[in-house]
């Protein structure tokens, strides 16, 4: 039998949302119950471009604002030929973080030229404060309107437990629906 394409689930939020906790947890509940699965996240951190951002979002580098979102979408494309590979092998792939938060935080910048009003740090990592991730939340809300994208919104205020059952339904579906459908492009 010729494999089916697997989905490409992409977890988005700000900060602390949970979204590594989710999707690890997804991972293996969606293995469990005899699926393949895998985690990926971005910036994928362990790549020459992945160690660059690294070191720009510990502040111990510093880069110019438009190549660095264009290092970040680079870190994306280099892993596309892989992506595709285990999609059409019928590999579900869980990503934490993709082109949105590209969008969303390059986005947040701009604004903050417009809007001063700086917040005290909560992190030690470059965008861990406040009015970058309430900006970044306002560019996620912008993006969610475009509906050719397969979009679900899940209230990250709840336990962990509930929030995981609630991801691991709606990741079935979206795995059923994908086979259905032909692997498709996605900007990067
Ligand atoms: P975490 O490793 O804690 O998720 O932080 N970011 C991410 C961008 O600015 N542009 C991007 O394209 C991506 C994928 C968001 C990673 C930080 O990097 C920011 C938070
Ligand atoms: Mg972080």
């Amino acid at each position: 039998m010729a494999s089916r394409r697997g989905a490409l689930i992409v977890l988005e939020g700000v900060d602390r949302a949970g979204k590594s906790t989710q999707g690890r947890k997804l991972v293996s509940a969606l293995c469990a119950a005899g699926h393949r699965a895998e985690l990926l996240r971005f910036p994928e951190r362990s790549t020459e471009i992945g160690k660059l951002l690294s070191s720009y979002l510990e502040k111990k580098n510093e880069l110019e604002d438009h190549s660095v979102h264009l290092l970040f979408s680079a870190n994306r494309w280099e892993q596309v030929p892989l992506m595709k590979e285990k999609l059409s092998q019928g590999v579900t792939l869980v990503v934490d973080r993709y082109a949105f938060s590209g969008v969303a935080f390059t986005s947040a910048k701009e604004l903050q030229l417009v809007d001063a009003a700086a917040r005290g740090e909560f992190g030690q990592e470059r965008y861990e404060n406040g009015a970058s991730q309430e900006r970044a939340l306002q560019c996620f809300h912008q993006l969610m309107r475009d509906t050719t994208l397969n979009w679900k919104v899940v209230d990250a205020s709840k336990s962990i437990e509930d929030i995981h059952q609630e991801i691991r339904a709606l990741s079935e579906d979206v795995i059923l629906s994908a086979m259905q459908r032909p692997l498709g492009e996605l900007w990067k």
